[in-house]
């Protein structure tokens, strides 16, 4: 512990109490930015020079140091300069020109890469960060810190083989505030148990009693058609991801389909930039669906007046009705305009199950995240339950289970395609963000082994549900 770094950060106040939200929307008692750390050299190199009394006392060993974008990266620069060591640079976004690298830096396979992080919560960046590296092939076995929030990072790290060591803990920084009569012990024991115990959503609580989120528990109790359908093909396949086939042509989407059937709940197409669409596709992929459980997704973003979005629906080239089980709908609209649609679920000639509505979109710079328009669209989710089944969004939209809430913006190895798409990981989609079902398309379609990238998929999605509900 450097009592000394403690004693500087809590002077220029980046520990901070109260009642805060996280990004997560977890509820906390005190609130610490590091970030603060980049506008003081003085305070950046004593947090690096003591990584490196860490590196140095226990005898770590490394061949390269990396460090954690993007904050930790002056970090890692300063503990590179005091050791005298060689830095390999791990990129957030896959570069779309050259070599696709995700690590910048010479390196060679079979090395140790000792990673630097400014602050551990759940450990789950610097997993992020461990599994790039060691699919390059460098051992990956330690990490330095310069503060463990004490939010399990630890037990989550060591369970994939990675040993955590902090300049400080949040024991450490309570403790300080103990010593200049800040807080109480009794408030110390207080914030750390809140801190540990597990998180319920804000807003959760109902009656005092947390819902049930639980997918067997929602399936049992569901009355809409669609989510009754998507949960049990989720809990009986044990995938909940949805694939977003965006394909020009059917026999791209045909062979994606016959690979990807057996890991997905459902398949998501953009029937408008097919370009060579026919009865006989639509045939076969219903067949393909059917063999393989699996449903199929038209992610049409209708958005016009109920008369117009009932002839979209049935009527033209595409008649999506008649093969689509699911369709997503805008909620500008407005609530009238979408009863039109209930006469397609379960109507003769229609395969229709139900809709989500957009209520938020993955998008940088998109204007739903205005919290009158996602309050907007929750509300008229629930006065059409009967054909709304849930949602697209980012974080969690409604403290209501009997809606799904499916995220796109979802990549492992990359954040952004340049074009305004903005994903995250697997991790952050369902364990932070609450959302139920994965929308993945180019992160599968456009990898050279688009199986190997199902599978990862999958695993991910349900390891995170599973963590999330736990
Ligand atoms: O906000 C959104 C909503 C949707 S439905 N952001 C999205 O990316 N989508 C769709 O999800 C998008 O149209 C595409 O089909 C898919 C994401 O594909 P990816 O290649 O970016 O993973």
């Amino acid at each position: 512990m450097s009592v000394e770094l403690i004693a500087q950060l809590y002077d220029r106040e980046v520990f901070k109490l109260g009642e805060f939200v996280l990004k997560s929307g977890q509820k906390s008692p005190i609130y610490i930015d590091l970030r603060e750390l980049i506008t003081s050299i003085k305070i950046l190199r004593m947090a690096a020079q003591s990584l490196c009394d860490i590196i140095k006392k226990n005898n770590i060993e490394y061949d390269y140091i990396v460090g954690v974008p993007y904050a930790a990266l002056p970090i890692a620069t300063l503990v590179c300069d005091i050791l005298d060591a060689p830095m390999l640079l791990r990129r957030k976004e896959a570069k779309s020109y050259g070599t696709k690298k995700l690590i910048e830096g010479k390196f060679e396979a079979g090395k140790r890469a000792l990673i630097v992080e400014d602050v551990v919560t759940s450990g789950q960046s610097i997993y992020e960060t461990v599994e790039i590296l060691r699919k390059e092939g460098l051992v990956c076995t330690d990490v330095v810190s310069v503060l463990d929030r004490q939010q399990g990072g630890v037990n989550v790290l060591k369970k994939h083989g990675i040993n955590l060591m902090s300049v400080i803990t949040m024991s450490d920084i309570l403790d300080y505030m103990i010593s200049v009569d800040k807080i109480t012990a009794q408030r110390k024991t207080e914030i750390i148990d809140q801190l540990a115990a597990p998180f319920i959503p804000v807003g959760a609580e109902n009656g005092g009693v947390p819902a049930d989120w639980k997918l067997q528990s929602r399936c049992e109790t569901t009355e809409n058609a669609l989510n009754r359908r998507i949960m049990e093909i989720i809990l009986k396949k044990e995938t909940n991801l949805c694939l977003a086939a965006d394909y020009t042509s059917t026999e791209q989407i045909l062979k994606i389909a016959e690979l990807a059937g057996p890991h997905i709940c459902a398949l998501k197409l953009h029937a408008d930039i097919v370009k060579d669409w026919s009865s006989g596709f639509v045939k076969t992929l219903t067949a393909l669906a059917e063999s393989n459980d699996f449903v199929i997704f038209e992610d049409r973003k209708f958005a016009d007046t109920g008369k117009t979005m009932e002839l979209q629906i049935s009527q033209g080239t595409l008649a999506i009705s008649s093969w689509a089980q699911m369709v997503t709908v805008h909620s500008t609209p407005g609530s009238a305009s979408i009863k039109p649609l209930k006469q397609f679920v379960g109507k003769d000639g229609s395969r229709l199950l139900g809709c989500l509505l957009i209520a938020e979109l993955s998008t940088e710079g998109t204007l739903t995240k205005d919290e009158n328009y996602k309050k907007g669209t929750v509300k008229m989710a629930q006065d059409n339950k009967d054909v709304v089944g849930g949602f697209i969004c980012q974080k969690r939209v409604a403290n209501d289970p009997s809606f799904l809430y499916w995220t796109p913006g979802v990549n492992l190895d990359a954040s952004t395609d340049g074009s305004g798409q903005q994903w995250r990981s697997v991790h952050q989609a369902i364990v932070e963000e609450k959302n139920d079902v994965i929308i993945v398309g180019r992160a599968i379609t456009e990898h050279a082994d688009p199986v190997s990238q199902l599978k990862r998929y999958k695993e991910a999605g349900m390891e995170a549900l599973a963590a999330r509900d736990h």
